[in-house]
Formats: C-alpha cells, structure tokens, sequence
C-alpha cells in the first residue's frame, strides 16, 4: 500500500469515527480528563507538525484559516442557538464547532473555535462580537488612563473554558489541534478603533504620536497573548498560530520601531514549549524579511506573492504556510484545481502547509474546500519533496 492509499484509508477511519458522533455539543466532558483519554502529545509525527519543522514529509499538508467557522451549515445551525462568544465560552460547543471542518473536509489539523478578542474580553474590556460587524468595543482605548481598564490576562481565572475546549477538542481528534492568539498590532488595532478599520488611522496616530504609550499597550497585548497561548499549549494544542492580520498597513520601519519587539517577545515567551510557532499576516509581503527576525518556526504568506518570492524573502530556511486566494475558492471547480496545484509547484513540498492566503470566505461551498483537500492530498506529493534543496525562484 503506497503512502496515498494509507493516508486515505486512516482518513476514512477518522471521518468514520467523527461522523459517529452525535451532531451537535455532545462532546464528552469525561472523556476529556479520563486517565485513558488520547495523549496531547498523540499527534506529534503528523504530517502538520513535521511539515511546521522544515522535515521531508510524505505529502503537503493542509488546514483552513477560519475553516471552523462561516461557511460551514452546521456551524450556522449552532450560531442560530448561540452567540460567538457563547460558543466560545461553551467548552462542549466549542470543541464540536472545533472539529466540525475535521469532519467535513478531512483537513490535516484542527484549529481551536475561539476569537483573538477573546482574551480582550476576559481582561475586562467591554466588547461584543456583532454579527457582519466584528469586534465592537464600546470605550476605546486611547489615553493612559483608558490602559488602565486592560489588566494581566490569567487564562486559569479569567478564561478556563478555553482551556477545557482544548481539552474536549484534543481527546477527540487524530490530528493536531492549533491554538492562537492575536498579534499585538492587530489587537491594538481593536482597541484603539473601538471596532474593524481599513485604514487603522487612530491607530497609527497613537502610534506615532504617543510612542511611551503605544509601547506600554503592546506589551501589555503581547502578555496576554503569552499566556493565552501558554494555557492552550499546556491543555494539549500542539502548534500556535500568531493572527498579527492588520500588520501590513505599516511600513517596514515602522514595523521594526512600533510592533517587531512585542512579536518577539510572544515567541520568545512561548519557545520553551516546543511547539511549532506561526506567524501570519495579510499584505505583509514587504514585512517578510522582518517577520522572519521575530522568532516564529513558520511564516504564514497571503496570497499576493508567489512562495517562492516569500521563501526567498524570509531569507530561504523557515517553512511556509499559504497561499491560495480564498476568492479563488468562488470560481469553478476547473479554476481552483490549477490555482491550488499553482501553489503546491511554488510551495516546493517540503517545508510547505498549504492554506489559504487569509481566511475563508463566508460564502465558499464547503464542497470546493473538500474538494481542495483531496487536491493537495493527491497532487501534494511533491517530485521536490525528498529533494534536499529548496527551489531557488529566479529574481524577486
Ligand atoms: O476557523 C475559525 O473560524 C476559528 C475561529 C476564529 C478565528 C481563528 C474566529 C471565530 N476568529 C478567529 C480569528 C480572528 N478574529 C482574526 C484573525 C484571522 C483573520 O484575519 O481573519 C480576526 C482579525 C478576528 C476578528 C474578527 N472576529 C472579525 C474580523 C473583523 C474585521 O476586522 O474585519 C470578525 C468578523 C470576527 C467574528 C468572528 N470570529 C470568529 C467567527 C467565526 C466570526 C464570524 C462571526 C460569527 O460567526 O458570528
């Protein structure tokens, strides 16, 4: 039996136990902190986290950002019953919405059913999740005294659903379970615009206006994300993925000024885990260089430039996460298959997660997702893979 046909039939194993699961928030409470429950640690030769290590692996893996969520129906089903941050502060719910896309689209990793505002909210910041919207924080932060109303993030008081979510979700899944945290430009962005923003320009004023201030907020942000991921880790996720999505509004000096030193200190902070470190932004592609100087293990790329551009731009060693357009998801089939074997040739095969450049859409078919799965588990065994060298792009 080749590679392939293992790998297919441990997949129909998996869906076949999943899809024995009652459908909605029956995940066990017991089965989680029984002695005999699967170890944290069962996933540590997946493909994910050898791939997140720069090791030769037999085929590419893939997961979704945001596959947990959005377009699933029976994620949909369940946010008529509930809100977000309901759902996230409901272990039994959390964890189910959290293997959801396991299920469905036989993904290679989990990724937990959280919000990075989450954590915002546990600290004692006023926020609501609103639908179509975001984030909405009602007081934004803006002056020393409103940096007063962000106290310590202590994940074990503030926010111990998270941690049993993990749990819940871990004793169900053969695949490893990511954990993640908002970087800190990203969750200033937040608090200072009081909600999304395109331009971040509060942000960017305090930034550049207030610099003292700026620093205290973002590293007040980077020890909430320390901890946050820290209590994910010790519940059983095995990798970490850091969502800084906002952080290509900034220039390359004034990301290495103003957010460079809080990025470093979340991986520094959580380097004695072991864990495989992600670092993702959106329109980064002039940050790369930068972003490879901030400790992460991998660098998530979105879809503006091709890998072997990122790949080269990083410097030529960390592994790479990305980087399929999510609108490209939209188009016919026909169109997705060349797009997403585009980005398996760029990729190179080894040291190569396949994902999506961002998140996924709202309004993608859960049936083109699965169907790119399939793609990447068919056509991602790569000629390059066993190959010691990276492709070395012409020019840049
Ligand atoms: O797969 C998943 O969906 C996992 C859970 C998850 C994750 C990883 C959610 C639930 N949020 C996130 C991360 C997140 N949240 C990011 C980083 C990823 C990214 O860049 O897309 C960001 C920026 C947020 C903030 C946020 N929360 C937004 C974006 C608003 C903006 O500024 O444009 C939105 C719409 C939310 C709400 C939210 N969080 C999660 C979901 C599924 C939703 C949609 C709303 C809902 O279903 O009610």
């Amino acid at each position: 039996m080749n590679y392939a046909e293992a790998g297919g039939l441990a997949r129909m194993a998996l869906r076949g136990r999943l899809y024995s699961l009652p459908a909605v928030s029956t995940v066990s409470r017991r089965t989680a902190t029984e002695p005999g429950a699967r170890s944290p640690s069962s996933g540590h030769e997946s493909l994910l986290l050898r791939a997140y290590r720069g090791e030769a692996v037999e085929r590419v893996p893939v997961w979704f950002m945001r596959q947990a969520g959005r377009s699933l129906p029976e994620y949909r089903a369940i946010r008529k019953r509930a809100d977000l941050l309901e759902i996230c502060r409901t272990p039994d719910l959390a964890a189910e919405v959290t293997l959801l896309p396991i299920r469905r689209l036989g993904v290679d990793a989990a990724i937990l059913f959280s919000d990075i505002t989450l954590p915002l909210a546990a600290a004692g910041i006023d926020l609501e999740i609103v639908a179509g919207v975001g984030p909405v924080i009602a007081d934004p932060i803006r002056s020393a005294a409103d940096l007063g109303r962000l106290r310590p993030f202590d994940p074990a008081a503030d926010a111990p659903y998270v941690a049993e979510a993990v749990r819940l979700a871990v004793a169900e899944l053969d695949v490893p379970l990511i954990g993640f945290a908002g970087g800190p430009f990203t969750l200033a962005s937040y608090l200072i615009e009081g909600g999304p923003s395109k331009a971040h320009t509060h942000t960017r004023r305090l930034m550049y206006g207030e610099p003292l201030l700026w620093r205290r907020l973002l590293e007040a942000l980077a020890e909430i994300a320390v901890a946050s991921l820290r209590a994910q880790v010790a519940a059983g996720a095995q990798a970490v993925q850091v969502f800084e999505s906002w952080a290509g509004a900034l220039s390359p000096d004034s990301y290495r000024e103003f957010v460079l030193p809080a990025a470093q200190r979340i991986f520094s902070g959580i380097a004695d885990l072991g864990v495989p470190r992600v670092h993702f932004g959106v329109g980064t592609g002039e940050l790369l260089p930068l972003m490879a100087t901030a400790g992460a293990d991998v660098v998530g790329v979105d879809w503006r430039l091709p890998l072997g551009v990122a790949r080269k731009r990083l410097g030529g060693e960390i592994p790479v996460q990305g980087n399929l357009d999510p609108a490209i998801c939209l188009a016919p089939w026909e169109v997705v298959a060349q797009h997403v074997d585009t980005v398996l040739d760029g990729g190179g095969g080894r040291g190569h997660v396949f994902n999506l450049g961002h998140g996924v859409a709202p309004e993608t078919d859960p049936d083109i997702l699965r169907r790119v799965v399939e793609r990447v588990h068919e056509h991602g065994v790569s000629r390059r893979i066993a190959a010691p060298a990276r492709p070395d792009p012409p020019g840049d």
